[in-house]
């Protein structure tokens, strides 16, 4: 149980030889007015490596190439799009797939290979050779609605943001949804967990960076989101680490918490009828320490949500637990080190439904793990129910390029 929460699965994108455009060496630079020639909007290509000659153009997907089949030698893409380039007809990944970046201003150009046989469009670099959101399963625990379970089918589920500012919804066995159309990059913190509405869903909430205001999305039982509201009309950028928490005030309604850039104090935001209340100091300093935190929920089983912090300088990973006075209490080693190879926390609830809430981590470019390394490993670790955790294993690689929460 301990080893693989949840199914192994396929993998694709370390097997595919995946590379850039533009590595082949040294040919004649392109004349510029050859990159000029490619109308915005298109991606252009021409048989010779200086951009002479015929141009082929497209702005829409190729699945062959006709007489153009295999002679790309320089190429343009003047779109907004990532252009993939597949070495074999219909878009198959399997002869190898070359990744050239949108370049709305049309001024880069690069070296193919002469062996392109289709050409695809797309938002994100990774729906070059992956769906755009990975696959994600997760066990049916024990509780309905439970911690990270927002429609109530008793699988944690995973939001994830992708490169384009979408939002997709993972309810848990294997499949997806888009719930957010774009424009979700204009948010510099995503979190979730508990019910800040007091409908007894899971909610959403987001700071938007240009504005340092933050917003609550109801989440409506599905894994869409409702009509935002406004909850903090500003001054959240003067905050690091915006960290739903669960309910520990003990109202029903959910807290969140935030560490203080400029004093290092560790607040807490209780959940109201109305939005937010007045903040409650729960840390009086140091904890700008940390360079990340986690709202796991209850970790140690005293039914009150605890926190996970990582320590920048040590790479440790520290549980404080939640106290009846409504605080954080002394905290615990639960991590000696190597904590900062992760990217990211993801608080997921119960993924191995054992009745004890869990943690997942996506990984960074420093992580090494069994079968899986660098940057988009998802890592999963079960919780001791004492607020301590298993050791962890990588059980997919698939998750570059995402935030996910
Ligand atoms: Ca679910
Ligand atoms: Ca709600
Ligand atoms: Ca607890
Ligand atoms: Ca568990």
């Amino acid at each position: 149980m301990r080893n693989s929460m949840l199914r192994r699965l396929a993998t694709v994108a370390t097997t595919l030889g995946l590379t850039s455009l533009g590595l082949l060496g040294a040919g004649a630079v392109p004349a510029q007015a050859a990159i000029r020639d490619c109308p915005s909007g298109y991606f252009c290509a021409w048989k010779s490596d200086n951009g002479t000659g015929t141009m082929y153009k497209t702005n829409v997907n190729r699945a062959t190439l006709g007489t153009w089949d295999n002679t790309f030698k320089s190429v343009v893409n003047h779109t907004n799009k990532y252009a993939c380039l597949y070495d074999a007809p219909n878009y198959d990944v399997d002869g190898g797939t070359s990744i050239w970046g949108p370049d709305p201003a049309g001024t880069e150009w690069g070296y193919s290979w002469s062996s392109v046989s289709s050409v695809k469009f797309v938002p994100t670099e990774r729906e070059c050779v992956l769906p755009p959101y990975p696959a994600w399963a997760a066990y049916t625990a024990p509780e309905t609605a439970g911690f990270g379970d927002m429609n109530a089918d008793r699988k944690s589920d995973v939001i994830v943001r992708d490169e384009a500012g979408r939002l997709w919804f993972l309810p848990g066995d294997n499949t997806g949804r888009l719930v957010g159309t774009g424009g979700w990059n204009a948010m510099s913190t995503l979190t979730r967990h508990g019910d800040f509405s007091g409908d007894g869903r899971e909610d959403v909430i987001a700071r938007e960076a240009s504005t340092g205001r933050l917003w609550l999305y109801p989440g409506t039982g599905t894994g869409a989101l409702g009509s935002r509201k406004l909850i903090g009309s500003g001054g959240w950028n003067a905050m690091n680490h915006v960290t739903a928490f669960g309910n520990l005030a003990g109202d029903g309604r959910s807290d969140l918490l935030a560490v203080e850039k400029s004093t290092g104090k560790l607040w807490l935001y209780p959940g109201t009828a109305t939005g937010l209340g007045a903040r409650k100091l729960i840390g009086s300093g140091g904890w700008n320490t940390m360079n990340a935190l986690a709202g796991p929920g209850d970790m140690n089983g005293d039914n009150r949500p605890d926190l996970i912090a990582r320590e920048a300088a040590t790479g440790k990973l520290w549980f404080y637990p939640g106290t009846a006075t409504g605080g954080v209490g002394a905290r615990v080693l639960i991590g000696s080190g190597g904590w900062n190879a992760m990217a990211s926390f993801l608080p997921l609830g119960d993924l191995d439904a054992d009745g004890r809430n869990d943690l997942a981590t996506l990984s960074n470019s420093s992580y090494v793990g069994e079968g899986c390394r660098g940057v988009g490993c998802l890592v999963l670790y079960s919780g001791k129910g004492t607020g301590g955790l298993y050791p962890g294993a990588p059980e997919d690689e698939n998750w570059m390029d995402l935030n996910a929460f």
